[in-house]
């Protein structure tokens, strides 16, 4: 039984203790920690009778009943708690940005290179996601041919005010900077960012939306909406021109309802729904690789790689030019 400690107790680390708790096999939550203390209680209560509640995620990293650590800290917290957990030695999963600068990964990509153990999963759950790991595949046969372009949407229904312009792009492009590196094998080149008419409808400290151009290096050019403050649903579309054809990822069964003269289709309005069995794959792989104390799913270099791009692309939302993504070479421990 692996015996996790959750750092963060938020919207998605409560979802986390409970998928763990009630579908995760060979784990179970014993420990969680969150700045807001009354927060953590309410989570440890999902976690059920014996958990430990903390207010840092020192202690909980400390604790000799925690064998591995979940961070579900906000994106600009993690790194402490990361270079922490591997100074203890302990398996760690940590939700997506590993850090919301390329800088700060790189420390602790450094960090875990030096303890000479893989001991990071990060949390790009659209790899296990069905629809991208069909077009993945269907790309792989060649029959299409070579992938040419990327058209995509990144629709969120609304942010709260804590969510600011720089984290559409470390906390919400971050998604697809992973997803189509991984997808189409090659790695960014250059970005753009076009700013078309803002909406007049979200706080000020955010502007929405925002078009994002990644072209990689043998010229595969994803164009990416992220619209934020959408209002009308959690809307994720994928398609991917080759040579031969299109390929559009599918979208989940739901009724057409027709009633009162209107015939309608329910629209997802959160990831936990559209992305709830990429989590449960996720985790569960994290889980049952921890006996033999390896990493399938995406780790640091992966990280590194996506906080690069999206310093790159950070830095063409706030100047409008097309900017070069500059990466330090894959280190031997991630070959
Ligand atoms: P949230 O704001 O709902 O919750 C964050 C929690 O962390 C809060 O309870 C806050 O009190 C706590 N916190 C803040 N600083 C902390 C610290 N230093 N130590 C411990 N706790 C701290 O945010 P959320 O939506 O739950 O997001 C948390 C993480 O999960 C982020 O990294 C986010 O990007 C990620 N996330 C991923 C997905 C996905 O689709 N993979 C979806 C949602 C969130
Ligand atoms: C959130 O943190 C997620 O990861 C969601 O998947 C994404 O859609 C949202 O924009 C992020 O803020």
């Amino acid at each position: 039984m692996l015996r996790i400690g959750v750092i963060g107790c938020g919207a998605m680390g409560r979802s986390h203790i409970d998928r763990i708790t009630h579908k995760t096999r060979g784990a179970a939550v014993t420990a969680v920690s969150d700045v807001f203390e009354e927060g953590a209680r309410k989570a440890a209560e999902i976690a059920g009778k014996g958990c430990k509640v903390y207010t840092n995620g020192k202690d909980l990293i400390a604790d000799p009943d925690v064998d591995a650590v979940l961070i579900v800290s906000p994106g600009f917290a993690h790194k402490d708690d990361l270079i922490e957990a591997i100074k203890a030695g302990k398996r760690i999963f940590c939700e997506k940005p590993l850090c919301t600068t390329a800088e700060d990964c790189k420390t602790v990509m450094e960090a875990e290179a030096a303890s000479g153990k893989h001991l990071i999963q990060l949390g790009f759950m659209r790899r296990y996601h069905k629809g991208y790991i069909q077009i993945k595949e269907s790309i792989r046969t060649g029959e299409y041919g070579e992938p040419l372009i990327i058209h995509c949407t990144h629709r969120n229904p609304s942010v709260p005010e804590s969510y600011i312009t720089p984290m559409t792009v470390h906390d919400t492009a971050i998604h697809e900077i992973d997803l189509f590196h991984w997808m189409v094998n090659d790695d960014f080149d250059t970005v753009q960012v076009i700013t078309p008419k803002q909406t007049s409808l979200i706080h000020d400290k955010c502007r929405d939306p925002h078009i994002m151009i990644m072209k990689t290096k043998t010229g595969v050019t994803v164009d990416l909406e992220v619209f934020v403050n959408c209002l009308f649903g959690y809307d994720i579309n994928c398609e991917v021109v080759c040579e031969k054809g299109a390929l559009t990822m599918g979208k989940p069964m739901a009724p057409v309802i027709k009633t009162a003269g209107i015939k309608s289709t329910p629209e997802t309005m959160e990831c936990y729904d559209l992305f709830k069995e990429a989590y449960d794959e996720e985790i569960q792989n994290w889980v049952d690789c921890a006996a033999d104390g390896i990493i399938e799913g995406p780790n640091t270099w992966d990280g590194y790689l996506a906080a690069v791009t999206a310093d790159a692309l950070i830095k063409a939302q706030q100047t409008g030019e097309i900017v070069r993504v500059e990466s330090v070479g894959k280190p031997d421990f991630y070959k």
